[in-house]
């Protein structure tokens, strides 16, 4: 029955616009649950169980698929995606080739530019299963052009895909007297995560300045933390330590991020092992985007080459927070990529060496659950009484064939909204017939 029903009485006592019937539900911890139904109402979760007598104007049969909280993409850059050589392509493949390459392109920004690519890739991340996205918007260039453009996209998208904006400033605080109130003046307009990229300033003190400062905006404002943490290959970048010194003194904790942090990979074992100690006390949260980490890093090495993705594996055994990112998608720093998220814990599989069962579901756990405690996002996702309905279908048995055969979600609901739905492509096979 849709809302255009004949029978207004049933409409009105109708207890849930849509049902879920027998999905095999995800639990973390556990593994998948037996067949349940899901009532949702107004957008909210209200019930579940084995098997709802009511009906309601909608219904879908899972007939045994898989429901997943939906994937969330905890680190990107929206406004740089879809540009890939423009002006020119990154030769080099490098880190900072890229910044050059992004440097010239964003002379050309323009507000409708940014939005109308930030809007295609977030409609190309729903369909895929993502409805929750930290994005960063680069503030270091006149004109807060491209934070202004994906905060109103952010404000815009809100009844179906939620978006967090950290104010970037990609070439660095120091490096150009107007960066520094650039970054002031993107949290007075509304960003909602305070960045930064001490490895990247002039020097080693600018860099820790850097830091210091980004952690009294975050306290000034009352925003979260993401910065763009020892991205490089240099067993010297050490800044981790000085965003987890500010971490200790603010007790900001968890409302702090560390992305990339690839030189972890670098650090000698002894100082590692110290400094994980001092991991554990903070609880702040660490990014790995797998697919750039692996193609930007170890360039500058010949053989034995360096994989430059962050101690993935030991941070989630000593029970830290870590989510995977995509990074980039058909940018100056990656050419490649459709924003699959799934795409992303596939690679972080391969590349961290997570084959074990438990660490392939470990990895699922990056682009989900984990990603929702970075985002500070946990009131309103997971697949409880309660909670916004906003979840996707997967026609495959768990998360460790979700994540082998990087499969469309069968259908994405966003705040009790089907908003994308998947048909599986069919390919016909006219060779020999075995019989199987
Ligand atoms: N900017 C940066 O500093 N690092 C990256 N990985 C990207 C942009 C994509
Ligand atoms: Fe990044």
């Amino acid at each position: 029955m849709t809302s255009q029903s004949p029978i207004p009485h049933q409409f009105i006592t109708s207890q849930y616009d849509l049902i879920l019937r027998r999905g095999k539900l995800i639990l973390f911890d556990i593994g998948e649950s037996e067949p349940l139904d899901i009532g949702i109402k107004d957008g909210i979760i209200t019930a579940i169980s084995p098997n709802l007598s009511e009906s309601a104007h909608q219904e879908l049969d899972l007939a045994g698929k898989l429901i997943s909280p939906p994937f969330i993409e905890s680190h990107i850059h929206l406004d740089s995606v879809l540009t890939a050589g423009e002006p020119r392509w990154n030769q080099s493949g490098t880190l900072f080739e890229g910044i050059e390459i992004w440097r010239d392109r964003k002379l050309t920004l323009n507000l409708d530019d940014v939005k109308n690519r930030a809007l295609r890739m977030l409609q190309e991340q729903a369909k895929q299963g993502i409805l929750f996205v930290r994005t960063h918007a680069d503030v270091s260039a006149a004109g807060l052009i491209a934070l202004q453009a994906l905060l109103e996209v952010r404000d815009r998208v809100r009844d179906w895909i939620s978006v967090q904006v950290v104010a970037f400033p990609q070439d660095g605080i120091y490096s150009h007297p107007d960066n520094l109130n650039l970054l002031e003046q993107a949290l007075e307009m509304g960003a909602d995560v305070v960045g930064g990229i001490p490895h990247y300033e002039l020097t080693r003190e600018d860099g820790v300045n850097s830091v210091k400062h980004i952690f009294a905006l975050a306290q000034k404002y009352h925003r979260l933390i993401d910065i763009h943490c020892d991205e490089i290959d240099d067993d010297q970048s050490r800044f981790l330590e000085v965003v987890v010194a500010e971490a200790i003194k603010t007790g900001m904790g968890n409302k702090v991020t560390a992305s990339h942090t690839t030189a972890f990979a670098s650090y000698n074992n002894a100082y590692a092992y110290k400094l994980m100690g001092f991991l554990k006390r903070t609880q702040i949260n660490f990014i790995a985007n797998p697919l750039i980490n692996i193609t930007l890093q170890g360039r500058t090495d010949t053989y034995p080459k360096r994989r430059g993705v962050t101690r993935v594996k030991e941070l989630w055994q000593n029970g830290i927070n870590v989510s995977f990112g995509h990074d980039c998608v058909q940018d100056p720093w990656y050419s490649l990529g459709t924003g699959n998220m799934l795409d992303v814990a596939h690679m972080g599989v391969h590349v961290c060496q997570m084959t074990g069962r438990d660490e392939v579901n470990a990895c699922y756990e990056m682009v989900t659950r984990n990603a929702a405690k970075t985002l500070d996002m946990e009131d309103k996702y997971g697949i409880e009484v309660g909670k916004p309905a906003s979840l996707i279908v997967l026609a495959a048995r768990d998360r460790y064939d979700a994540i082998r055969t990087r499969i469309q979600p069968s259908y994405v609901i966003s705040q009790g909204k089907i908003i994308a739905a998947t048909t599986p492509a069919e390919t016909k096979w006219y060779g020999e017939d075995y019989g199987f």
